[in-house]
């Protein structure tokens, strides 16, 4: 008999700045509702600070304000309505949020909870954007500027006959990510995400934004024998229009749920665990195949020089 699981993904529309915490967490707590309706549901995943704006979009010069988006004690009493029905379920919940530590570290963070008990703590290694405003562009992404990076590596846990991982939007983009969780047995990773349509600088690459939300994710989840659950947050937010696209993505690359919108929407799929052994014995043999004495600039500071200049004409 195989292992199977239910993931469910809810995907958000705009959380606008004005709603009240109390009205987002309403929200949330109806789409988790629709997400376990079922009765299966093992596992909702939430996208990327699913419980404020995308708040790095904007200049916030005054502390008491910028404070606000964050979460000072985890599991906070902003999450507790959340992780009452998580408890009530026997659902396990996971969702991306601000984390500021009693030493005032700030973090872009995703958790993974059964109840008020924290299963798992990611936080975002690859922070996107600039530590300062930039002039002259459609939106700001100030997450250099809001967040340190993540301190606490690639960290899985066993849950349900599974190994997790938990991955923050541009973390996905990134193979090392993806490796590193392979590589300690994960079999199934959730990411949350927020993804602006147009990119300040390249914007040639603005009608691609959701091939590359796709590419990114089916191949890490092909390389790396791993089920991929991407969870959106898509929409017009203050301004800044995402991507929808929430999926669930098999070993084999293929996406087997999808959401149909940019807003409010859950989608869900079983899942065969042992389909990502099956493609890891047969194909991704990492003890059989790896060279990793050969990729050791991987792993290396980078040398004085590197990554060598392409030839320009
Ligand atoms: N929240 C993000 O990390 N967004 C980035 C954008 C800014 C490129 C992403 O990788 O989608």
């Amino acid at each position: 008999m195989s292992r199977r699981m239910r993931v469910s993904v809810v995907q958000l529309g705009p959380i606008p700045k004005d709603d009240s915490r109390e009205k987002t967490m309403l929200r949330l707590l109806n789409l988790f509702e629709d997400a376990t309706a079922d009765d299966r549901t093992d596992l909702v995943v939430f996208p990327e600070l699913a419980l404020t704006s995308f708040f790095p979009h904007w200049e916030i010069r005054d502390s008491e304000e910028l404070h606000a988006y964050y979460e000072s004690e985890i599991p906070s009493p902003g999450m507790a309505p959340l992780l009452e029905a998580s408890k009530r379920k026997g659902v396990a919940v996971t969702f991306g949020y601000g984390e500021r530590t009693a030493e005032n570290r700030l973090f872009n963070t995703a958790s993974l909870f059964k109840g008020e008990k924290e299963l798992l703590r990611f936080r975002k290694v690859h922070l996107p954007g600039y530590n300062e405003v930039q002039p002259d562009i459609r939106h700001q992404n100030l997450e250099k500027m809001y967040f340190r990076v993540g301190d606490l590596g690639f960290p899985v846990v066993d849950f349900k006959n599974t190994r997790i991982g938990l991955l923050i939007c541009n973390d996905r983009r990134w193979p090392e990510s993806y490796r590193m969780l392979s590589l300690q047995g994960a079999e199934l990773v959730c990411i949350g995400y927020n993804s602006p349509i147009h990119t300040p600088s390249i914007a040639e690459a603005d009608i691609l934004t959701d091939f590359h939300n796709e590419l990114s994710m089916q191949a890490g989840a092909y390389q790396n024998s791993m089920w991929v659950i991407g969870a959106a947050k898509g929409g017009v937010e203050e301004g800044v229009d995402q991507i929808g696209g929430s999926c669930i993505i098999a070993p084999n690359g293929k996406i087997v749920a999808q959401a149909v919108s940019n807003s409010d929407e859950v989608i869900g799929a079983d899942i065969d665990l042992d389909m990502s052994a099956r493609f890891r014995k047969h194909m991704f043999n990492f003890t059989l195949h790896r060279r990793p004495e050969l990729y050791r600039a991987i792993t290396e500071p980078m040398p004085e020089g590197w990554p060598r200049p392409a030839l320009s004409s």
